[in-house]
């Protein structure tokens, strides 16, 4: 995911990428736009789980989110700008429309307020097509109780093209913030179902059910933090002639699952 990503949680101000709230940002580095970084060796398929039936769901029905389930990001003077008017339910899907708004460009966000250790993550998402965002699914540590980038972060998928063609697996890890992602060939201005598996000693990656990769290296595994899932739309370099006013990614749906 980009380096500069940031958002914050119910609790306050949190780092996503590489600043806080509080401790504005720099300039605004989007790394990784288009190649992986390393694709870490996949360990294999991973053995068959029963996760049972999810702890919680969200159909996003209604006309907004659940305020009880998720905190609506809204920072509308920070450098990267996120609003709450990005955010709505529409059509049994959550909307999430970055875009200009007054003549500049804002961004919208939500995170999830249920912190865990380990488990499975399911979202069934699609976007529109638009270069200058990123529409991302990500687990987040919680600040101030966790560090970025220490603690890690796992990106189900990061819509980095405009085109939507393509989208990425990401995880980063450690003090160094050692990462590593994979790309993932589909048309994501069509529905597709994104999941991870996060365990202690394995990390899985699903597109549609199928598994796209596994690995067991330890030193990508995040082991020292709970997480959060966090629903993006995000800046990436840049907005170009044919890229709408306003960005739309939507989720239908969201499952989580506690470890068996
Ligand atoms: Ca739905």
């Amino acid at each position: 995911m980009p380096a500069k990503r940031i958002t914050a949680v119910a609790a306050g101000a949190v780092l996503v990428g590489a600043f806080t709230v509080t401790a504005p940002a720099e300039a605004v580095g989007l790394e990784h736009a288009a190649a992986a970084t390393k694709a870490c060796p996949s360990a294999g398929k991973a053995p068959k789980l029963n996760w049972g039936k999810p702890t919680f769901v969200d159909d996003f029905t209604g006309s907004g989110p659940n305020k009880n389930n998720w905190f609506i990001y809204h920072y509308p003077k920070d450098r990267i700008p996120r609003v709450r008017e990005a955010i709505q339910v529409r059509n049994g899907a959550l909307e999430i429309a970055s875009g200009l708004r007054g003549g500049r460009e804002t961004y919208g966000g939500l995170i999830h307020k249920q912190r865990i250790k380990y488990g499975r993550w399911e979202v069934r998402v699609r976007a529109d097509r638009g270069a200058g965002f990123r529409p991302v699914v990500l687990l987040w540590p919680p600040e101030p109780i966790a560090k970025w980038p220490d603690d890690g972060e796992i990106n189900l998928i990061e819509m980095h093209d405009g085109a939507r063609k393509k989208a990425l697996h990401f995880l980063h890890f450690g003090p160094n913030d050692d990462k590593c992602d994979w790309l993932v060939r589909k048309n994501f201005t069509r529905w597709h179902t994104v999941a991870v598996d996060w365990l202690p000693n394995r990390i899985t990656f699903w597109v549609d059910g199928k598994q796209t990769v596994s690995i067991t290296d330890r030193k990508y595994i995040p082991t020292t933090s709970v997480m959060q899932l966090a629903l993006q739309n995000d800046p990436e370099c840049c907005r170009n002639g044919a890229t709408p006013k306003l960005v739309r990614m939507y989720v239908d749906w969201v499952k989580v699952y506690r470890r068996p």
